[in-house]
């Protein structure tokens, strides 16, 4: 299927399968590790959808679903992906490998879940060795809110829509703090 939009290929073509804001186009790929992994990364999700930016949705294990894992993103470029926002939770390498497969950027949500509540999941994502880079975000919701943000952000210098939904989305964000707390 092509979007309506730009008539660019979107992520769902090559998979016939399910993507969040279908009538933009689909430049973002949010993988997670596990279907119990979507209440916190659905912000992301919504963060992209804020600002007008489509993206693919899966759950795809580094060490689960390897060979889905691998099919999907060295196929993503060519059906239109720019970035991956990959959020993992416990000994978290699924932003590590998927960066290994891929020269497109890489965002890594860790995630909490575990005994040691995402400092596991954190120090996997952020310790890459030199050489295959992993951009690190916070634990947990606020860091998959953050990495939506990012990608966008990263995607915004070819796009001045999104620069200006951007711009827009800061701009409500600080209209909606209140000056006192009651
Ligand atoms: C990780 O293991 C996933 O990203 C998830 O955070 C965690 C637990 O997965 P489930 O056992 O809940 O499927 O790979």
């Amino acid at each position: 299927m092509a979007s309506r939009k730009t008539g660019k290929k979107t992520a769902s073509r090559a998979s016939g399968k399910k993507t969040v804001g279908r009538s933009l186009p689909v430049k973002v790929a949010v993988l997670m590790g596990s279907a119990s992994d979507w209440d916190k990364m659905k912000a992301a999700v919504d963060a992209l959808e804020a600002v007008g930016v489509g993206c693919d949705v899966r759950v795809i294990s580094a060490h689960r679903t390897p060979d889905r894992h691998h099919a999907y993103v060295t196929q993503a470029e060519s059906n239109g992906i720019e970035a991956f926002i990959c959020g993992a939770g416990f000994a978290a390498h699924l932003a590590g490998v998927t960066a290994a497969l891929t020269p497109l950027p890489v965002l890594g949500v860790p995630l909490e879940g575990s005994a040691l509540q995402g400092m596991d999941a954190l120090l996997a994502t952020v310790q890459m060795p030199g050489g295959i880079p992993v951009a690190t975000f916070g634990i947990g919701k606020a860091g998959a809110k953050n990495a939506g943000l990012f990608a966008a952000a990263l995607l915004a210098g070819s796009d001045p829509k999104i620069r200006k939904a951007l711009d827009r989305y800061r701009a409500d964000q600080t209209a909606a703090v209140p000056e006192r707390p009651f």
